[in-house]
């Protein structure tokens, strides 16, 4: 994606290695010019104890106003946590307003893990995303938003038949392709990239440390690599020893995310 401009859309955590301080800078050091929506302005992320949230909905028509007054259009969309339902729909409007011919939208629904809803959240919000995944070209969800999204039980336990049964429920809310990310497989990880014939798994070794934000370093490793022109398979592939490199050289006392930028560094 030569001299070509993204857009991604997801809150400003002022603290917390999440979201958009975490996208920029992987992005941009891929090469990616990348432009920014941020959806809301937080103290830090919702993992710690309390944090302020400072809406953006009410200021993004007046940016949306501007932007077409100056004719800008992306030629690539990363969604990641917007937060609320009227965000979704102003997504939408984001996509059909301000895509470029061939516009690639790829979306990271963030709305949960571990079975359950982040703080914040509803079930509104997944019925919102559920209409928008129809708008993506790349679906990258964990395996609680895959349940949330197919109306599908969680269970800890789960299987590779489980796995390719939620494949199959996404399929029907989006032709985009759908990869479902950091899937418990044994002592291992995996992602599991759907194909109606034929599907792929990739499997990885398990770091056994649960971080924050390492979804939001898989999808922005992901994106840049796939926009550069590597295939799903492969950057998947990437962003997996990506997220496998950061969580090896951070600190266990670290614990509100990981030191994704020593790794930008080496690999840069
Ligand atoms: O990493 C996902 C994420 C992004 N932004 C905020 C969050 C979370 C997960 O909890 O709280 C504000």
């Amino acid at each position: 994606m030569k001299n070509k401009k993204l857009l991604t859309m997801q809150d400003l955590s002022c603290v917390g290695q999440c979201s958009l301080t975490v996208a920029l800078p992987i992005l941009s050091a891929n090469g990616i010019e990348t432009c920014v929506l941020p959806t809301a302005i937080l103290s830090n992320h919702t993992m710690f104890k309390s944090w302020s949230y400072l809406d953006l909905t009410d200021e993004i028509e007046n940016i949306f106003s501007h932007w077409k007054n100056n004719d800008f259009k992306f030629d690539a969309f990363l969604l990641g946590y917007l937060g609320k339902p009227e965000l979704i729909k102003i997504a939408e409007k984001c996509f059909k307003e301000f895509s470029a011919d061939g516009a690639k939208v790829i979306i990271d629904p963030v709305f949960g893990d571990n079975g359950k809803l982040y703080p914040g959240f509803d079930l509104s919000y997944v019925e919102e995303m559920k209409k928008l995944l129809k708008h993506a070209d790349v679906i990258l969800p964990n395996v609680t938003e895959a349940c949330f999204l197919t109306d599908t039980e969680y269970k800890p336990n789960y299987d590779g038949y489980f796995i390719c049964r939620l494949e199959e429920e996404l399929a029907k809310l989006t032709d985009g392709k759908i990869i479902i990310t950091g899937a418990i497989c044994g002592n291992d990880i995996a992602e599991y990239i759907y194909g109606k014939k034929k599907g792929e798994i990739l499997i990885h070794e398990r770091i056994p440390q649960s971080k924050h934000g390492t979804g939001d370093i898989f999808a922005s490793v992901f994106t840049a690599n796939y926009l550069k022109g590597k295939s799903a398979h492969d950057s998947c592939e990437t962003a997996a020893e990506f997220v496998a490199e950061c969580l090896k050289t951070t600190d266990s006392d670290h614990f509100y995310g990981v030191n994704f930028e020593r790794v930008l560094k080496l690999n840069n």
